[in-house]
């Protein structure tokens, strides 16, 4: 019999993290299209990002980007979002915009960039002091174009050297998030390309590493959920960035392109009882707007987080587990396919309403007036975009 109970607790205490970079302008290389009412600073991107939290209810905390979040007193950046009622999240270190990192940031062959880029990452190791964050999120651009540029081998030692750098100065509850993505910027090699080096980078640190899964990040047809389950049960899971992709990292929103394989992460997490907040896997989104309006899609990247999780929480687990152990191949699918199949939009919709919130999100931040009063509002200065 599949708890309904347990499963509505679980979605209620359910929390995703929102990128702050998605609420500013964003774009492709070919061209970034400016909307009206764009936040100007991270004080107003935190002000958009309460909105999600206000309608959904389960998106807690904003993660920064430094420096695109760079401000002068971060503690009071803290502050302010803790009178809206968020809290600022992971911190993002940035290492891939300074023309110092054409060959590679702490990868690069000049020890005087590498050590500019440590210096960056322990910069945001105050960052998170200041904020009271626990994660901070690595992400590297290193890598080479073409064969011979650089010693492979090599650039893994100055990887390590800088990682422990920056381990070393991780306070007692303070994580390291380290990321790895298949290609781009680079075309040949990159250093973190996947979960392998990822795991075995963070293991050789200690256990305050652990991998990040960006969706958006793997070769087509990559099985993720079973890195998701190799990764729980080595305990080194530490979060996902969640978005959408059709065929590179498109950063679309999550459950857009692939419900589906959202819905079958979702499975291996629960699986591992790693959904409540205190098994510290940080599920974070990480996407870009380039041509919806942001706080919409925001909220309704979170609803389909939720929509997919509710799903793998109606699996009937012991009807699965006996139809495994029975040998029942097309059986153990069908307990599967039928809770994916399970329209679970009333059942979120009751789980919004006993926390007082509006079943329907999306319409009531459309009611809501917001989008026209920061229209309104927002004029002059400079808009937050990607990259600045
Ligand atoms: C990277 C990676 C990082 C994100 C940047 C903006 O591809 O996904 O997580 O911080 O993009
Ligand atoms: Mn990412």
């Amino acid at each position: 019999m599949r708890d309904l109970s347990a499963a509505k607790a679980a979605l209620t205490r359910q929390q995703i993290e929102l990128p702050s970079w998605a609420f500013g302008n964003s774009g492709t290389r070919f061209k970034v299209f400016g909307q009206p009412g764009i936040p100007r600073t991270p004080q107003e991107k935190a002000e958009d990002a309460a909105q999600v939290h206000r309608y959904t209810g389960v998106a807690p905390r904003m993660a920064v980007h430094i420096p695109w979040d760079k401000v002068e007193d971060y503690a009071a950046l803290a502050a302010h979002a803790d009178g809206l009622g968020i809290e600022i999240g992971t911190v993002n270190a940035n290492v891939f915009q300074d023309d110092d990192y054409r060959l590679g940031s702490v990868c690069n062959p000049d020890p005087r960039v590498r050590k500019k880029a440590v210096a960056h990452l322990l910069e945001c190791v105050d960052v998170m002091d200041a904020t009271g964050s626990r994660d901070l999120k690595l992400w590297f651009a290193d890598g080479t174009n073409y064969p011979g540029q650089d010693d492979i081998r090599d650039r893994q030692d100055r990887l390590a050297e800088a990682l422990a750098q920056v381990y070393a100065r991780l306070g007692p509850d303070q994580r390291m998030l380290l990321e790895y993505k298949l290609f781009e910027p680079s075309f040949y090699t990159t250093d973190v390309p996947d979960w392998g080096t990822s795991l075995l980078h963070c293991q050789a640190l200690g256990p305050k590493a652990e991998v990040v899964v960006d969706t958006g990040h793997h070769a087509p047809g990559t099985n993720i959920e079973f890195i998701v389950a190799m990764l729980l049960r080595a305990g080194r899971l530490g979060g996902f960035d969640f978005n959408s992709r059709f065929y590179a990292d498109d950063d679309l929103m999550v459950g857009a392109a692939d419900p589906f394989q959202l819905f079958r992460i979702m499975h291996e997490v629960i699986r591992a009882d790693a959904l409540k907040p205190e098994a510290g896997i940080a599920f974070m989104l990480d996407q870009c707007h380039n041509i919806e309006p942001k706080i919409p899609a925001q909220i309704r990247s979170v609803m389909n987080v939720q929509e997919a999780t509710a799903k793998a929480l109606l699996i009937d687990a012991e009807a699965l587990a006996a139809a495994q152990q029975a040998g029942d191949v097309l059986g153990a699918n069908a307990v599967l396919m039928d809770a994916y199949n399970t329209d679970v939009r009333p059942l979120l919709a009751e789980v919004r309403d006993q926390a007082g919130l509006d079943p329907d999100p999306v319409a009531a931040y459309a009611r809501s007036g917001y989008g026209d009063k920061i229209v309104a509002g927002r004029v002059g200065g400079t808009p937050a975009s990607w990259g600045s």
